[in-house]
């Protein structure tokens, strides 16, 4: 069996969507999920995420797994493209919001004009044990000083949902990432393992960041962790309560508002969709995906009626595109008389053709 799928990247933070709202997806998690992520073997990407039937009175729930097959509790570039992926399959427009459930509670992402996506993050956890890390509890920030890989780092523990750890630096362009980011990703410190991310103040108002994801390594951006990043930059008096966060994708608009809810505004695009082989089923290749739309040879096995149920699989290259425009163009054309004329000649030809006359 295959299903359809849609990729999404929010400043080059890149997912694979689908949609259970049914109920009706296989589970995706471990192999599965790491297998779709790979991007040689699979189609590519930093995470996969589910939208799955809401259970706790919020519109729908979101389940997120990381390129190596982990599950995360929230995803900040997630959520918007999953926000943009219903909006699409919907139809919805400007204003439109959801309340996700995640396994890090309710969030609530809304469409603004253009690709643009803001989301309420909620809270973020102070208390290390909350994030989960053994760091000592701060006033408020807990920040200590770990050795990592030999060298020895200050390192903040927050948590968004999910696990971060947050170095400041003068520099980020000189951090050695592949070194110091799985060796803080999987610090002791951190028994859940964590988010890295390496933060220069630019300015009170403009934060650089290069950022190691748990389960996913260096990626672009990552929005639960430009969030816990002016956290813990803000708690260390270095910036603003609002602040751009430049990332290596682009920058995210991050701001920590009275109400303690930290307010993210980004992008989210979607990339191409296709259809790919169940994980459980016979023709699934290693859970590689299969028929991508942009392959042509594969496009005569789209069949509309069923996997264009939701919406059309390929809008750029639709199979049926050129028969229904051809059918427009001849309804253009012609006026009520002439349609009606056309049907009654149509059915004076069959029945004369019926009596051999
Ligand atoms: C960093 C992230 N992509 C985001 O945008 O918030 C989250 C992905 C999940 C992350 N790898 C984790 O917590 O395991």
């Amino acid at each position: 069996m295959t299903r359809p799928f849609r990729k999404y990247q929010g400043l080059g933070n890149d997912f694979i969507l689908m949609d259970g709202r049914r109920g009706d997806l296989p589970d995706y998690s471990g192999e599965p999920a790491r297998a779709l992520c790979d991007r040689r073997f699979g189609i590519g990407a930093d995470g996969l995420i589910l939208a799955l039937p809401a259970r706790d009175g919020g519109d729908v729930r979101m389940q997120i797994l990381n390129a190596d097959g982990s599950e995360a509790e929230m995803c900040g570039n997630g959520i918007r493209c999953f926000a943009r992926f219903l909006a699409d399959l919907d139809g919805s427009g400007v204003g439109m919001s959801w309340r996700v459930e995640t396994p890090a509670g309710v969030i609530i992402p809304k469409l603004l004009e253009g690709c643009q996506i803001t989301v309420d993050m909620g809270e973020p956890i102070l208390e290390p044990a909350g994030v989960p890390s053994t760091i000592a509890p701060g006033h408020p920030l807990a920040d200590a000083e770990l050795e990592v890989d030999g060298l020895r780092l200050q390192v903040a523990a927050v948590g968004m949902g999910n696990p971060h750890a947050v170095v400041q630096v003068s520099d980020t362009a000189s951090v050695d990432l592949e070194r110091l980011g799985p060796a803080l990703e999987q610090h002791p410190a951190f028994p859940a393992r964590t988010n890295v991310h390496f933060v220069a103040v630019e300015s009170p108002d403009r934060l650089r960041v290069r950022v190691w994801e748990r389960g996913a390594g260096p990626t672009l951006a990552c929005g639960t962790g430009a969030c816990a990043t002016l956290v813990a930059t803000h708690l260390r008096g270095a910036c603003e309560r609002n602040a751009t966060v430049e990332l290596p994708g682009g920058p995210l608009q991050i701001s920590w508002d009275q109400s303690n809810h930290l307010q993210m505004a980004g992008p989210a695009v979607l990339v191409f969709s296709g259809t790919l082989a169940d994980p459980t089923s016979a023709d699934a290749s290693g859970g590689s995906a299969v028929n991508a739309s942009e392959d042509p040879s594969q496009e005569a096995e789209i069949d509309c009626a069923t996997a264009c149920s939701e919406g059309c699989q390929r809008p750029q290259a639709c199979p049926s595109a050129a028969a229904r425009e051809q059918a427009l163009a001849f309804l253009d054309q012609v006026s009520l008389d002439q349609m009606v004329n056309l049907a009654n000649n149509s059915v004076e030809e069959r029945t004369r053709r019926r009596i051999g006359f």
